[in-house]
């Protein structure tokens, strides 16, 4: 599957932790765009898309949350609970996020601009794209 765990480097001292997050050293594209999500209700699931073409990296800054990916062959499952760790999502990836912890707070980093064309929204649809051409 088109994804990676990476291990974010965390400096650590008496005062606490802090992880940089750097274009090209440990983020593998450039940073057009930062969004993140909190607040999420309980019992949420969000997400149900793929993406075209984006590639992002996504980190739980705090608290916790699960991720369904898919890429047509297989399904994993994911537990997010980690803030040096990033979880390096490539295009044609369907993702669902559920089990939101009251305190998480999911930030992402995104390759390009928010572009609602670059979405896959339809799971049948995202099925039939990632399905080699000899079985169509
Ligand atoms: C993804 C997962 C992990 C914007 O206006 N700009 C933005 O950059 C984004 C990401 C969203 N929006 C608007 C579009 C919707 O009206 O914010 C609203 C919520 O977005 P959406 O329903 O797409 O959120 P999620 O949590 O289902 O998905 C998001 C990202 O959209 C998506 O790219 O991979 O988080």
């Amino acid at each position: 599957m088109n994804i990676k765990l990476l291990p974010l480097q965390k400096h650590g001292d008496d005062r606490g932790s802090l992880i940089a997050l750097e274009e090209g050293r440990n983020v593998p594209f450039t940073v057009r765009r930062v969004y993140y999500m909190f607040e999420t209700k309980e019992g949420v699931r969000r997400g149900f898309h793929a993406h075209k073409n984006l590639k992002q990296l996504v980190i739980a800054v705090r608290g916790s949350c699960r991720f369904l990916l898919d890429d047509g062959n297989e399904q994993i499952e994911l537990f997010l609970d980690n803030p040096a760790q990033g979880l390096l999502l490539e295009a044609m990836v369907w993702r669902e996020m559920y089990d939101f912890s009251e305190d998480c707070v999911l930030m992402v980093l995104a390759d390009s601009l928010y572009d609602e064309s670059d979405y896959v929204r339809d799971k049948a649809e995202f099925l039939a794209m990632t399905k080699p051409a000899n079985q169509l």
